[in-house]
Parts: C-alpha cells; sequence; structure tokens
C-alpha cells in the first residue's frame, strides 16, 4: 500500500517531554558531527494535513460541550486556565483566542519595555509557576521579571500541557449564548465562535455562519474596550442584560490592582469576569504596567468557577 492509503495510527503521546528528553531514537548529541548523510524520516503531504486536522476536528467535536469556556488567553486569562486545570482535572477547559499568537498585552511588561513588574502578594504566583524575579522597591514591595516574555511563555506552556485544556487560537468569540431563566434574567449558556479572519468580514462577504461551544459556566478575560476588548460587556449591555458600563478611569496603580482582583466574579449567571475587561464594567481605574492584579485576578476567576461546580 502506498503511505497515503495505510490506516494512520494516532502515534504514541510523549506526554511533557523535557527538551532533550528521551523519545525513540536519536539524541541531539547523537547527530553532532552527523549532517553529511542527514535525512529526515519520509513523509507524504497529506499526512501532515490529516494529522493536524484529525486532531482539530476531532477537539472541536470534543469541545462542542465543554465545562467550562474562557474567552481571551491573556496574562489574566491564562492564570485562570492555570488554576483552574490543576484544581479541577476534571473539568474540559476551552480557551477562544482572537489572535494568532495566545498571550494578549503581556508579551511586553508594558509600553516598550521587557520587564515585567507584580506588586507583592502577587509574588506568590510567579512561585507557583516558576518563574524566577528580582526583589525591588523600598520595602521590596514589589518584584521584577527580567522578561516579561518569560512569564508568559512559561505560564502558556504550563496551560498547555494539562491534558483538560484545548486552545482555539486566531478564533473569536462573536456572540455569548443565552437562556431564559424563571425570575425573567437570562443565563449564558456558551460561546458562538468563528475563525477570526471570518469574524473581520462579516461586512464585507456574505454570510458565514459560525460555530457553537455548549458550556455551563464562561470566564472572559477579554481586555479593555479596543476592537476586540471588552467582548463580553459589551454583548450584556446590548443585549440589555446590564443596563450600561462603568467605562475605564485614568490611571491608578494603587486603586485599580485592588479593584479588579476584588471585584472579579459572576456579572450575570454563567459568566465570570476577570482582568481588565472588569475596569470596563465596574468604570476602575487602570493600572498600566504592573501585572499582578491580572495574575490573581485569574486566581480568582478559577475560584468562582469552582464555586460555581460546587453549588
Ligand atoms: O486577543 C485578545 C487578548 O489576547 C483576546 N480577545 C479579545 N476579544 C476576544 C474575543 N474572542 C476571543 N471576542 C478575544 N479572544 O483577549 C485577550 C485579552 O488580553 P489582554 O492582555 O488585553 O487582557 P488582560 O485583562 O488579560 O490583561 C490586561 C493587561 C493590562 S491592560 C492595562 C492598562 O491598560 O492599564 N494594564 C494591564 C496590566
Amino acid at each position: 500500500p502506498t503511505v497515503a492509503s495505510k490506516k494512520l495510527s494516532v502515534g504514541t503521546v510523549h506526554s511533557a517531554v523535557p527538551v532533550g528528553g528521551q523519545t525513540k531514537g536519536e539524541t541531539i548529541e547523537a547527530m553532532a558531527g552527523e549532517w553529511k548523510d542527514f535525512t529526515f524520516r519520509p513523509i507524504r503531504e497529506s499526512q501532515v494535513s490529516r494529522a493536524m486536522t484529525r486532531r482539530y476536528f476531532s477537539d472541536l467535536d470534543k469541545y462542542a460541550e465543554s465545562d467550562v469556556v474562557i474567552i481571551g488567553a491573556g496574562s489574566c486569562g491564562l492564570s485562570a486556565a492555570y488554576c483552574l486545570a490543576k484544581a479541577r482535572p476534571d473539568l474540559k477547559i476551552a480557551i477562544i483566542e482572537a489572535s494568532v499568537s495566545p498571550g494578549g498585552g503581556a508579551w511586553l511588561g508594558g509600553q516598550l519595555f521587557s520587564a515585567m513588574v507584580m506588586r507583592k502578594p502577587a509574588d506568590a504566583f510567579l512561585r507557583e509557576i516558576g518563574v524566577g524575579y528580582e526583589e525591588d522597591g523600598d520595602d521590596s514591595n514589589y518584584v521584577v521579571v527580567k522578561h516579561a516574555a518569560l512569564f508568559t511563555s512559561t505560564l502558556l506552556s504550563k496551560v498547555l500541557q494539562f491534558p483538560n485544556v484545548k486552545l482555539f487560537n486566531a478564533t473569536a468569540v462573536e456572540d455569548l449564548i443565552t437562556r431564559p431563566r424563571e425570575d425573567g434574567t437570562i443565563q449564558i449558556a456558551g460561546v458562538v465562535t468563528n475563525w477570526t479572519l471570518v469574524s473581520m468580514h462579516h461586512d464585507d462577504q456574505s454570510c458565514m455562519d459560525p460555530n457553537t461551544i455548549n458550556a455551563p459556566v464562561i470566564i472572559s478575560t477579554t481586555g479593555h474596550d479596543g476592537p476586540f476588548g471588552a467582548f463580553s460587556v459589551k454583548r450584556l449591555v446590548s443585549m440589555q442584560a446590564i443596563k450600561c458600563l462603568g467605562g475605564m478611569r485614568g490611571l491608578d496603580m494603587n486603586t485599580a490592582e485592588d479593584a479588579i482582583v476584588k471585584g472579579t466574579r459572576e456579572i450575570v449567571p454563567g459568566l465570570i469576569v476577570g482582568g481588565m475587561e472588569l475596569s470596563e464594567v465596574d468604570g476602575a481605574n487602570r493600572m498600566g504596567p504592573t501585572f499582578g492584579a491580572m495574575a490573581l485576578s485569574g486566581v480568582k476567576a478559577a475560584e468562582e468557577v469552582v464555586k460555581v461546580f460546587e453549588q
């Protein structure tokens, strides 16, 4: 049989093989100096396509009914995903990220600069995920991570290694699924998704129907208002589930960070909002480039989800 017609196996799963770890066969060290006769093992193009599409569509099928959907994989969404996946390995968690690259605004520590500042006690989160930092400030009130990208990449890699998490990136949440409740209010019951590039072309292409994920609990962490930001809370206003938005206020680090962490909560049944999206609901200040509140708002959002499942 040709390679194309052979039944393709899903293959052995080498979970979390560390770089340089022992899979079967060659090691990097054994390759040293052997490049003259070097060759990759053969592959057929269709195998590559099938290896990817089979998994993608099987994941779409599996996560069409999820336990939790996290909208937005910025610093808050990823922190929430980490805590929730760790606390509740029994929950199926789908993360929907509009951008190709997850991480949101946390690849830089803020503005143009690479270091990331976190005020204490958010240093506890850095220790939890194993990211090193320097103490700084007069009374060591804050810590500094050498590269914000180290925070984001470490957190992301830990989140993606949980077997109960699936990230769908380049995918936007276009709408919320709702159900009526007996008291006349609504319950959020899932999300409507589309590939982001498709979402961006509803105005100049004919109808392009989106996809759906049902889930009893959603965490929305889509950041403050912007082209994609504050998505869920703006939609809550337009569907009259909440009256209006408070609108993010000016920069005040001390006020802003406490308010975001304390305010992280279920805004309407089934929808927990965290991170800077919350500033748009509550009329909270922004904090600028200090990220402790994003991590701890994620911790609290995960806690709120656990409460819902324990009710
Ligand atoms: O792409 C967005 C980003 O990665 C994603 N997102 C937004 N709308 C979406 C939608 N569907 C899917 N409809 C969507 N994904 O959400 C992510 C938000 O990340 P972020 O870093 O913007 O928000 P955050 O709340 O996690 O962190 C905010 C960081 C800020 S902003 C700020 C200030 O302006 O003062 N200070 C800090 C620390």
